[in-house]
């Protein structure tokens, strides 16, 4: 099966990590950015994450896959009741960081973004949601205290580790895309929920090119 993704993706991630967690064997295929023809040839829609199974049919959307890799590939890891208060947080915490994050991303170290052309693709396509990047990094202080205080009201929802749910596949993805913002910190149980998930999962955090 291969996986077609952009390394910095949130949503790519989740279908990473269902990949990861449960040890199946995936083929990781970046896809540059500006490059709309891979995924309209695989799916007629251009948004990405999607997994082509080895029948050669195509699934896109991340909580579909990770649900497809979840039933497919025994035993299945998502039995318990959705956390709800992660959800919750998980939800409010990404509408609240993801002008941090977006211009952060555009200028990361993304295999998609390897090139030149690839990099003003990726800044035009978010630039037509947010407008200018470089204003908004120029936002980062006002931005970052409201991140930082749903970052506070995390840590304690973290104190024993929780059974994985599908929130865990909403609150990792915004977990790593918050840790290429420079300048936040993160509770005690919240980064050892990280590491922790970056380890089983094998999805990277983004802390080595935190900005
Ligand atoms: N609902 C979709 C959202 C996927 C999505 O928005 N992917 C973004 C990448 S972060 C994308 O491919 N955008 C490219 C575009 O729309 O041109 C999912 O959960 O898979």
């Amino acid at each position: 099966m291969k996986l077609y993704i952009y390394e910095h993706c949130p949503f790519c991630s989740r279908a990473r990590m269902m990949a990861g967690l449960k040890n199946i064997p995936v083929e990781l295929c970046v896809v540059m950015e500006g490059d709309s023809e891979t995924p309209l040839r695989l799916t007629g829609k251009k948004g990405l994450p999607i997994l082509q199974k080895d029948d050669g049919t195509c699934m896109p959307e991340s909580l579909d896959i990770v649900h497809y890799l979840d039933d497919t590939y025994p035993p299945r890891l998502l039995t318990s009741p959705v956390n709800e208060p992660l959800m919750a947080w998980s939800k409010q915490t990404w509408s609240l960081g993801l002008k941090l994050i977006v211009p952060r991303f555009t200028r990361g170290k993304f295999a998609e973004v390897a090139t030149d052309a690839a990099r003003q693709a990726f800044i035009t396509r978010e630039e037509q949601h947010f407008g200018n990047l470089d204003a908004l990094m120029a936002q980062t202080d006002t931005l970052l205290p409201p991140v930082q205080a749903q970052l506070e009201k995390l840590d304690p929802l973290l104190a024993s580790p929780p059974p994985l749910t599908e929130a865990d596949f909403h609150l990792y993805p915004v977990l790593r895309s918050l840790s290429i913002v420079q300048g936040l910190t993160f509770g005690p149980n919240t980064l050892r929920y990280m590491q922790d998930m970056a380890q089983k999962s094998r999805v990277p955090l983004l802390t080595d090119q935190a900005q």
